[in-house]
């Protein structure tokens, strides 16, 4: 009797668990499935997962493919089980091709392909909304979604669409998603769309996505003209629509809770922020190359702005830009001055010159600090007069940290509006008008 094991977390029961049930039973007579613990699911950084283990078990029996049901409990234990129930072949979907090879040693693995499209008929018969998410732009930034969106329960990398055919189709095999050549037919199959395209065409899709009723998510910085911020803003909530600025750090557990910590009074009354994140990049990149919209600022300001925004409010007094051009006028490091009624901040940020990125909040009583990656922000102390009385404080930050935005915005989209105050939408429209104020102040803004 040939016995085949597989593994999932199986949550809103879809089409592509359902088949990849099918053909894993077709490879032998005896189908072993684990199903994830939560306790397990939160461990490996899975977010989002709506259905209880029992009511996920009930799913994959309904099926009808599992002779067995078990739990799988904690990392390692697939070696264990295939010893235990002495299993000869272990299958998975392809999307983790490469990552089970390690299980050669102990039987037979197999890589079933991934189901690429899930179809609005399934979910239907499910009566639960899974959000089929659709990519434009498919460059280097997209490259870290679809991993990080596989970890969050509830959406599906469902396609994506370059107006370059030959750069979809590449990525979209790598993925294995659609690679769609018409926009129509894109949007067609999508309930929402993810624009990691350049900075400058953000305007165009928002609008063609939200007016195809698509909820968006855009990469920072979302456009750079504040009354193009509160124009789509204002389409999107006339229309019931979600969009979304993805910054990551704002959405990060270590950051909100370094928020949390800066205003609870503990470091008195917040007077000085200072922060910095700079990148050596490529020259010949894009970011160094188009001297429109190329530079640091427009690269990296939406980090650096964030937590002065967050803790001293969008009302600056006075702002200034201090700028290192390149030889090609754009800036290769940009340090910008805002002043409050009672405080002042400095955000620096570099595509050519390297610093120190850090993060200080200096306040009456005491001061904050986060070292780089503070975006990424895993850990963070608080000082005071004394230099040994310190208080240390980490939080998790897992992979590329993509995944914490995209559960927030698919929360907003289900209706839950508690991650709203991460980064509201006046933020993201003040961060649109330093991006425009910029612009004009070094002379290229659009006429
Ligand atoms: N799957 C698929 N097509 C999809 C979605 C998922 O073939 N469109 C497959 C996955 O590759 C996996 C199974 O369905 O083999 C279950 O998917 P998930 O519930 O998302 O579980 P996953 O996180 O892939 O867990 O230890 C757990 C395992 O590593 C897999």
């Amino acid at each position: 009797m040939k016995k085949v094991i597989t593994y999932g977390t199986f949550d809103l029961l879809h089409e592509g668990h359902y088949r990849l049930l099918e053909r894993a039973k077709a490879l032998g007579d005896y189908l072993i499935v684990g199903v994830t613990s939560e306790a397990y699911d939160k461990a490996r950084g899975k977010l989002n997962v709506i259905d209880s283990l029992a009511t996920r078990i009930e799913n994959v029996r309904k099926t009808g493919f599992a002779d067995e049901i078990i739990v799988e409990e904690s990392h390692g234990q697939k070696v264990q089980d295939v010893k235990k129930y002495k299993i000869d072949i272990f299958t998975v979907g392809s999307d983790w091709t490469g990552t089970f090879d390690y299980m050669k040693d102990y039987c037979q693995v197999v890589y079933l392909e991934r189901t690429k499209n899930i179809s609005s008929t399934m979910l239907r018969v499910q009566n639960k909304r899974i959000q089929r998410i659709g990519i434009i732009g498919t460059g280097r930034i997209a490259e870290r979604f679809v991993p990080e969106a596989k970890l969050v329960s509830g959406i599906t990398t469902q396609g994506c669409y370059n107006p370059h055919v030959e750069s979809a189709k590449r990525f979209a095999e790598r993925w294995e998603i659609e690679a769609y050549e018409d926009i129509e037919s894109f949007y067609g199959a999508m309930d929402a769309v993810y624009i990691a395209s350049p900075h400058e065409t953000h305007y165009a899709y928002i609008k063609s996505a939200l007016e195809h009723g698509k909820h968006v998510l855009c990469e920072k910085p979302m456009v750079l003209k504040a009354a193009q911020a509160e124009e789509l803003f204002r389409y999107a909530r006339a229309h019931e629509l979600i969009l979304f600025e993805g910054i990551k750090t704002a959405y990060c557990p270590g950051f909100n809770k370094l928020l949390g910590v800066a205003c609870s009074g503990i470091i008195g009354s917040i007077r000085n922020v200072e922060v910095c994140f700079t990148k050596l990049e490529n020259p010949d990149n894009r970011e160094l190359t188009d001297r429109k919209y190329g530079g640091s600022l427009t690269e990296l300001g939406s980090y650096v702005m964030l937590p002065i925004l967050k803790l001293f409010g969008e009302n600056y007094e006075e702002i200034r830009f201090d700028v290192i051009r390149g030889e090609n006028g754009l800036d290769l490091f940009t340090k910008i001055s805002a002043s409050y009624a009672n405080g002042i901040a400095t955000a620096t940020c570099g595509l050519g010159v390297k610093s120190e990125g850090r993060l200080l909040i200096a306040g009456t009583k005491g001061y904050m600090i986060a070292e780089a990656p503070w975006w990424k922000t895993s850990y963070f102390e608080v000082h005071y007069e004394n230099p040994l009385e310190v208080e240390k404080y980490s939080e998790r930050f897992l992979g590329e940290g993509l995944r914490y935005e995209i559960s927030d915005f698919l929360s907003m989209i289900n209706g839950r509006n508690s991650s709203e105050f991460k980064l509201t939408r006046s933020e993201s429209v003040a961060l649109a008008d330093i991006m425009e104020k910029f612009l004009k102040a070094e002379g290229r803004a659009e006429k």
